[in-house]
């Protein structure tokens, strides 16, 4: 079987399960679990955070900063394609009360300027119109096929913003994998954000759990809330020890999922009614259109299935991720059966 759905789907390797299984635990809802505290201080030491929580998953940081950040009535600004709007089930309307602006970046990459965030703001217009509260950027951009932002363009964003006291959030959730591609620290890249938050559980293979960074008062807070969601998790260090792997060591190989995906990009470029821009595919994940086969994007899924393919359909396109259960094997192994299928 060869599953391109997502990163989400790495089993955790030899190490963790090592780890997990020598894990010396304590009841973390207490704060007395060490392993989740050495996760917890070593993520902040990387990212040069004052502090870092773990969180059981990426959806629940963001809807934490974004309650955070905010008051019920605001508005958040975000990219059209965004993660937090679209995929973590209306909680900032539901838990925070508030309403997503969101825009569509031009550059079709998933990635705003500041001009464009400018155009949506609601600044002083009490009477008609909900304030802007926050504005959240997503690195890399899922949607935008795993495009990358760079530490000039969210600082230049975070510097305008901040200038009107508006917060800024990143989703983080594969930031390692935009740090890697553009060879900068994951720290440089989110230096200027007030919060982000980034996902264990996915190129980085953990089996759960993510971290939500920033100032020591709001992640105090955001433990709070974490309580409130149901997520304080008691012997957690269990989890947090194939964290402390995953942090550790799995960044030294994402370059592997990136040329695996720019392998796989190039291929379908190559494969009759399929369109993709090789060229932009930086990071881990290809999303190629196939509306000139023949076939809808259901049918194709369907008909890899059938090989022991796994991939997404949306739209009239085809999400595939790489990551670290994928050898390059597969990805030719894909490319031929894509192929076969589309021919038919
Ligand atoms: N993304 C999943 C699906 O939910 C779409 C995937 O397969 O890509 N931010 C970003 C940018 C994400 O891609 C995801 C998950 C999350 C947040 C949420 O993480 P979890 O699944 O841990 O809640």
């Amino acid at each position: 079987m060869i599953d391109l759905r997502s990163d989400t789907v790495t089993k955790p390797t030899a190490e963790m399960r090592r780890a997990m299984a020598e894990a010396e635990v304590g009841d973390d809802v207490y704060g007395e679990d060490p392993t989740v505290n050495l996760l917890q201080e070593k993520a902040a030491e990387v990212f040069g955070k004052e502090a870092a929580l773990f969180v059981p998953t990426g959806s629940m940081g963001n809807q934490i900063a974004v309650k955070l950040h905010t008051k019920p009535g605001d508005e958040v600004i975000i990219e059209e394609r965004g993660h937090i709007f679209n995929y973590e089930m209306g909680t900032p309307a539901v838990v925070a009360g508030v309403m997503i602006r969101p825009v569509r970046a031009a550059n079709d990459n998933g990635m705003l300027t500041w001009a464009e965030i400018e155009s949506a703001l609601h600044i002083d217009q009490p009477y008609y119109a909900c304030p802007t509260g926050l504005i959240c950027l997503e690195n890399t951009s899922n949607f935008g096929g795993g495009s990358v932002m760079s530490a000039e363009q969210t600082d230049e964003i975070c510097e305008n913003a901040h200038k009107l006291k508006l917060p800024v959030h990143l989703d983080g959730a594969r930031i390692f994998n935009s740090a890697v591609a553009q060879n900068e620290t994951v720290a440089n890249l989110s230096k200027s954000v007030d919060s982000v938050q980034f996902c264990l559980s996915k190129g980085l293979g953990a089996p759960v759990g993510s971290m939500l960074l920033g100032k020591k008062d709001f992640i105090a807070e955001a433990k709070v809330w974490r309580k409130r969601f149901g997520g304080g998790m008691r012997q957690v260090g269990i989890l947090a020890a194939a964290g402390i792997v995953a942090l550790e060591e799995s960044p030294k190989r994402l370059h592997i999922d990136h040329e695996n995906a720019k392998r796989l990009a190039e291929g379908v470029a190559n494969l009759k009614g399929i369109s993709i821009d090789a060229e932009r595919v930086q990071t881990n994940i290809v999303i190629f259109d196939v509306s000139e086969t023949g076939k809808n994007s259901v049918q194709i899924v369907e008909e890899l299935k059938k090989e022991h393919i796994f991939a997404i359909p949306f739209g009239n396109a085809i999400r595939m991720v790489t990551h670290c259960d994928v050898s390059s094997d597969d990805i030719e192994k894909t490319l031929t059966v894509l192929d076969k299928i589309i021919q038919a």
